[in-house]
């Protein structure tokens, strides 16, 4: 990746718009060369506030964050994507830190809550033990010593989500059993490791979220997760 490869800030919104409101003056605008907001149909005025910001965005047309990322995947310009919350759980200033790590090379890198002196003040015991559990079946299954695998806050080479399947239904199929929609980071971490890319991750805190509603769905998804990443664990595709 050179020096001048473009970035686009990847921002999933749904109902956030107070975060938006407090985090989004912080973001430089130089930082990045494409700001895409990818909506999941907020009823709070999220979108008059995008609107009033002249922020580019859309609404996404299938329910569940997964698919703000598969539909607006296409809509990315920038060669390097970071992905980002607006909902106080994600440092702004960490933003430039993640792409120079892409600039250097790295195809991911994450901005781990726990490596390092680093601390969540929004995770609770359950999450924070699910990350814990994820990152050591991680570990023991395919090498990569991963502190942080489920966090959305991480910058990656844009063809990394082609590459590694994220943009196909089957990748999900776990989801029909417990009736849900997963997310993208925990399968985009695991195939990452076992495609043996170069991943690194910096240590940033993550603060209290400063408003809204959290919409992880813990059970569901952790259920999901957990099958995913024995399937995983087992399946022979997307492997060096
Ligand atoms: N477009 C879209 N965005 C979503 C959806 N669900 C959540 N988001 C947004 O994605 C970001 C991360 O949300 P989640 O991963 O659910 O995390 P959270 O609700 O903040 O929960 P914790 O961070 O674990 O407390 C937030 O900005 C949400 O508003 C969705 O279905 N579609
Ligand atoms: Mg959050």
């Amino acid at each position: 990746m050179n020096q001048n490869a473009t970035v686009t800030l990847f921002i999933p919104t749904l109902n956030e718009v107070d975060g938006l409101k407090a985090i989004m003056p912080h973001i430089q605008p130089g930082w990045v060369d494409q700001i895409l907001i990818a909506d999941g149909n907020s009823t709070d005025g999220t979108l008059d506030y995008v609107k009033s910001c002249g922020y580019e965005y859309f609404i996404q047309s299938k329910k569940g964050i997964r698919h703000a990322y598969i539909e607006g995947f296409p809509k990315i310009r920038g060669e390097i994507v970071v992905t980002f919350s607006p909902d106080g759980n994600c440092i702004t200033e960490a933003i430039p830190c993640l792409i120079e790590e892409i600039r250097k090379g790295y195809d991911m890198v994450i901005a781990s809550r726990y490596k390092g002196s680093a601390k969540s003040d929004d995770d609770d015991l359950i999450t924070g033990f699910g990350n814990w559990m994820f990152n050591t079946l991680i570990r023991l299954l395919h090498g990569h010593p991963y502190t942080d695998c489920m966090v959305i806050f991480r910058a990656y080479r844009r063809e990394l989500f082609y590459e590694l399947g994220l943009d196909r239904e089957d990748s999900y199929w776990q989801e029909k059993l417990f009736g849900t929609v997963m997310g993208i980071e925990p399968l985009l971490s695991v195939r990452a490791a076992k495609m043996k890319k170069k991943i690194t991750e910096l240590p940033f805190d993550e603060p209290s979220r400063i408003a809204g509603h959290r919409k992880l769905q813990i059970v569901r998804w952790g259920l999901s997760y957990f099958t995913q990443m024995i399937y995983e664990g087992i399946s022979p595709k997307y492997r060096a």
